[in-house]
C-alpha cells in the first residue's frame, strides 16, 4: 500500500501492465494524468493534433503489433473527438485503453454548465467500448485498470474507457498496486474440438476461411499446420490478410466476394472451416452466403459463432489454442494432399486481376517490389486502398492494415503513425486519397515531432472518387458534392517539414524506394484517377 495521487496510480498501473505509449492532448481536465507519467520513463507520451488522431494511432499501434496503447483525453470534446477512432477499434476488434478526464465528482450529479460538460459520458463511450466505467477513488484505479485489461486480453479485443474525475486524479489515497497477471484466453472445449476434428476428417473438399481473429491470436503457425494436415486451401478476410503468407502453397489470398473469383472453390467445396471471422457483411458476405452447407466455426466470441450461417460444430476459444489442439487431434494421420489446384487458381486470379484492375495492379506491384517484405501498408478508404487486400502480396500477419467496417476517412495517416511507433524497425507506408487525407493530415506534425521515418502517399483525383463513381453508376453521372478543390499537396507537405514530391503513377515505385532509402518523413502526391467498371469498388452494389 502506498500513498499517491490518482494520476500517479494510473501511471504506476500502466507501467505494471506493460503499456509503453500514451497518445493524447493535455488540458486542465486531464493534467494530473499527464503529470503522473512524467515520472515513468518507460512510458512515452505522444502529443497528437486532434483526439481522433490519438485513438486512430492507438488502433494502428495495436493492429501492427498486438500491443495495447493508452489515450488521455479531456472530457466533452476530447472524448467526442476520440470516439471515431474508438469506434474503428471496436469494429476492428482492436484493444485500446482510453482515459477520460472529468469534472469534480460532486459536479456530476446534474447539469451545471461546467467546463467540458457532457451528460452520460460513460454511456457515450460505452457505445463503442467493450468496457466503460468511472472511478471515484484513487484506491480503485489499479483494480479498474486490471478489469479493463482482462476484458481486452482474455476475450474478443475491444476498446476500454476509464473516466477519472479531476478530484480523483489529483486526490491522494492509499493505493495497492497489483502484481502482474498472465492473461489467458479460452482454449475451447476439448470434446467440441474432437467433434470438429471428426467433421473435418469426414469432408473431402474443404477450405479454411481465416479472419482477423487468427491475426489477433498470433495463430499463423497453427493455421498453416491445420491447413497442411487437412490439405485445405486458405482464403482470408480483409482483416485476416497475412494470417497465412502469400508464399504458402495453400494460400488463395483475400476473399472479396464481389468479384466472384472464388466460384470455382465454392461450387466444389463440401465444408468450410471458418476461424476468427464474423463473416463481415461488407467485405465477406458475398462469399459467406455461398459457403457450403457444412460449416465448422472457431471464434473467441460466442455471439459470432453461428451468427451468419448455421454451423455443424462451433468451438468458442482463442484461434491459436483451438487450432493447436485441432492439429494434435488431426495429427495421427498423414498430411493430406490438397484437393484444389491452388497454384492454377492463383494464376487464373492474377490474369483476371490484370484485366479488371489494370493500372492499379501495376501500381500495387510496383509498390510491393519497391519495399522490403516486412513493410506495413496502412490503407484509407480510397480507390487504391480498396484494391490493396486483393492485390498486395502479403507475406506476414499485421503488414496490411485496412480500415474496419466502421469505415472512417482519415484512418490511414494516424494509424500508420501508431504502427511506426509500435514497430520502429519496420518500414511503414500510408495510403490515402485526397479526400481522406485532409481529415487527419495535421498529424504530419505529430510524425515530424516524433522524428518518424514514414512514407505518406496521397492519390489525388480532385474528387471523393469512390462516391463520384457511385453517382455515375446509381445517379446517371449526376455529380453533387463529390468534386474537390484541393490545396497544393507538395506545399502542404513542405509546410509540415515533410520531403514532398509529386510523381506520375509509373514513377511511384522508384519514388517510394528512394523515400525509404533516404529515410525521414515523405509526402508523395500521385495524380491518379483509376478508371474502370463500377466493380472497381468491390463493396458497391
Ligand atoms: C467519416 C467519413 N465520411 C464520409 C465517408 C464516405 N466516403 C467514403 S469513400 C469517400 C471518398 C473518399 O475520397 P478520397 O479520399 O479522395 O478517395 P478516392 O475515392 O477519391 O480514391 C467518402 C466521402 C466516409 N467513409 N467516412
Ligand atoms: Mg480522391
Amino acid at each position: 500500500m502506498e500513498r499517491m495521487t490518482g494520476g500517479r496510480a494510473v501511471a504506476a498501473a500502466l507501467k505494471a501492465e506493460g503499456i509503453e505509449h500514451v497518445f493524447g492532448i493535455v488540458g486542465t481536465h486531464n493534467s494530473p494524468l499527464f503529470d503522473g507519467v512524467l515520472d515513468e520513463p518507460s512510458i512515452h507520451v505522444v502529443t497528437v493534433r486532434h483526439e481522433q488522431g490519438a485513438s486512430l494511432m492507438a488502433t494502428g499501434y495495436a493492429r501492427a503489433s498486438g500491443k495495447i496503447a493508452a489515450c488521455f483525453v479531456v472530457p466533452g470534446p476530447g472524448l467526442t473527438n476520440a470516439l471515431t477512432g474508438i469506434g474503428m477499434a471496436y469494429s476492428e476488434s482492436t484493444a485500446l485503453l482510453v482515459f477520460g478526464g472529468q469534472n469534480m465528482l460532486a459536479q456530476l450529479e446534474h447539469e451545471g454548465g461546467h467546463f467540458h460538460e457532457l451528460a452520460n459520458s460513460v454511456e457515450v463511450a460505452g457505445s463503442v467500448c467493450g468496457y466503460s466505467t468511472r472511478v471515484s477513488t484513487p484506491s480503485d484505479i489499479p483494480k479498474v485498470i486490471r478489469k479493463a485489461m482482462r476484458t481486452m486480453c482474455c476475450q474478443r479485443p475491444r476498446p476500454a474507457y476509464i473516466e477519472i474525475p479531476l478530484d480523483v486524479q489529483s486526490g491522494e489515497a492509499d493505493v495497492a498496486l497489483l502484481p502482474p497477471e498472465p492473461y489467458s484466453r479460452p482454449g475451447g472445449d476439448p470434446a467440441n474440438i474432437a467433434r470438429a476434428a471428426k467433421a473435418l476428417k469426414s469432408a473431402k473438399r474443404l477450405f479454411i476461411f481465416a479472419g482477423g481473429g487468427v491475426v489477433n491470436a498470433e495463430a499463423s503457425q497453427p493455421l498453416a499446420r491445420v491447413a497442411e494436415l487437412l490439405g485445405a486451401p486458405v482464403v482470408t478476410s480483409v482483416f485476416g490478410r497475412g494470417a497465412i503468407s502469400d508464399w504458402h502453397p495453400l494460400a488463395l489470398g483475400d476473399g472479396w466476394g464481389r468479384l466472384n473469383l472464388y466460384d470455382e472453390l465454392l461450387t466444389q467445396a463440401d465444408l468450410a472451416l471458418v476461424v476468427g471471422s464474423r463473416i463481415d457483411v461488407v467485405s465477406d458476405w458475398n462469399l459467406g452466403a455461398r459457403f457450403p452447407q457444412r460449416i465448422v466455426q472457431v471464434d473467441i466470441d460466442p455471439l459470432v459463432v453461428g451468427q451468419r450461417r448455421p454451423v455443424e460444430v462451433g468451438v468458442i476459444g482463442d484461434a491459436a489454442l483451438v487450432l493447436d489442439t485441432l492439429a494434435a487431434e488431426l495429427g495421427g494421420g498423414e498430411a493430406r494432399p490438397c484437393w484444389f489446384d491452388a497454384a492454377g487458381f492463383r494464376r487464373r486470379k492474377q490474369a483476371q486481376m490484370v484485366e479488371r484492375a489494370g493500372p492499379v495492379l501495376k501500381l500495387v506491384e510496383d509498390l510491393r517490389a519497391a519495399m522490403p517484405d516486412d513493410t506495413i501498408f496502412v490503407d484509407d478508404l480510397t480507390l487504391v486502398g480498396y484494391w490493396m487486400p486483393l492485390l498486395l502480396q502479403t507475406y506476414r500477419p499485421r503488414t496490411l492494415i485496412h480500415p474496419g467496417t466502421y469505415g472512417t476517412l482519415g484512418y490511414s495517416l494516424p494509424a500508420a503513425i501508431g504502427a511506426k511507433l509500435a514497430c520502429p524497425k519496420q518500414p511503414v507506408v500510408s495510403i490515402s486519397g485526397d479526400g481522406g487525407f485532409l481529415f487527419t493530415m495535421q498529424e504530419l506534425a505529430t510524425a515530424r515531432a516524433q522524428n518518424l521515418d514514414l512514407v505518406v502517399l496521397v492519390f489525388n483525383d480532385n474528387a471523393l472518387g469512390a462516391i463520384r463513381k457511385y453517382q455515375d453508376r446509381m445517379f446517371g453521372g449526376r455529380h453533387i458534392g463529390s468534386e474537390l478543390t484541393n490545396p497544393d499537396f507538395v506545399k502542404l507537405g513542405e509546410a509540415f517539414w515533410a520531403k514532398s514530391v509529386r510523381v506520375e503513377p509509373k514513377e511511384l515505385g522508384a519514388a517510394v524506394r528512394h523515400a525509404h532509402e533516404a529515410s525521414g518523413l515523405w509526402l508523395i502526391e500521385i495524380p491518379f484517377a483509376p478508371e474502370g467498371p463500377a466493380t472497381m469498388v468491390p463493396w458497391m452494389p
